[in-house]
């Protein structure tokens, strides 16, 4: 991140609005006086609002997510409540400079991990490939119509490298085509051997009468989002492009665990019971 002039940015864990997330995940909120704060499930427009300044062109924060998923998440071996996320946002960037950025990352580390880390690596007997660059690209429509909904594990488990899958319809802050409705400019990183999605990210929606549109159409509460909205309203906050990949799901898959818990030391479980 040093090397190509990306800022390191300490995390915000409470705010008046957070990330909406495109799935049903539990409102997790406390009150404080009279304000409602809600804990932090990415730091997405909190990246967006640290790019209007002056000679930040891209910024990087590792942050803590809370998302209180459902308790079907319990056995899919990816899933904690709380786990740390590395949240990217470049701007004046699409979405091909994001992806090779992330390739070159991944190459690096596992590249560097194999070079500093064989005895590491032997012990949970992993053997790890080197990615391939540039990674295979995939649109998910396509993917839907060949494999169904359940293209990504299918997908997943039938590789051996690290994918990209493009055009998943999602949060209102994801680029939307103007042309071509209902065409995403996002993407998600998936992870080979049935390891599942890695990152996921895309160019971004920055110009106001789509967001609200996107807000309205996705019957969002705009209250909570006011100061965010203004920015948006004045034109301040750039084009830009970006992503977050889960820290845990990253070293699942280079230790090959089974499940997430088994690499963190204070693991959250979707309906398990926490004790310490
Ligand atoms: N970090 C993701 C992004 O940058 C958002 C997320 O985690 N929901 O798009």
């Amino acid at each position: 991140m040093e090397e190509k002039g990306i800022l390191q940015a300490m995390p915000v864990m409470l705010a008046p609005f957070t990330d909406p997330l495109n799935h049903e995940v539990s409102e997790a909120a406390i009150q404080y006086g009279s304000q409602t704060l809600r804990l932090t499930k990415s730091m997405i427009l909190h990246k967006f609002i640290m790019l209007m300044g002056k000679g930040v062109d891209a910024v990087f924060i590792v942050s803590p997510n809370v998302r209180l998923e459902s308790e079907d998440c319990k056995d899919s071996g990816r899933h904690l409540i709380e786990f740390s996320q590395v949240d990217i946002e470049m701007k004046g960037k699409d979405k091909r400079a994001f992806m090779d950025l992330t390739e070159e990352l991944y190459v690096k580390m596992i590249a560097g991990l194999k070079h500093t880390c064989p005895d590491e690596l032997a012990y949970f007997r992993r053997k790890l490939t080197t990615p391939t660059r540039p990674f295979k690209v995939y649109e998910s429509k396509e993917l839907l119509r060949k494999y169904g909904e359940g293209w990504e594990g299918i997908l997943s488990k039938a590789s051996s490298e690290p994918f990209w899958v493009l055009d998943h319809t999602r949060e209102f802050y994801d680029r939307e085509d103007e042309k071509r409705r209902g065409y995403y400019h996002n993407y998600d990183l998936i992870y080979p051997e049935g390891f599942g999605e890695a990152l996921s990210g895309g160019e971004r929606e920055y110009v106001y009468d789509e967001v609200i549109r996107k807000m309205d159409e996705r019957k969002m509460d705009r209250e909570p989002y006011g100061a965010y909205l203004e920015l948006v309203r004045q034109g301040k906050i750039p084009r830009t492009s970006g992503g977050g990949f889960g820290v845990e799901r990253l070293l699942r898959w280079v230790t090959g665990s089974s499940h997430i818990e088994e690499v963190t030391l204070f693991p959250r479980v979707p309906g398990k019971h926490i004790v310490i």
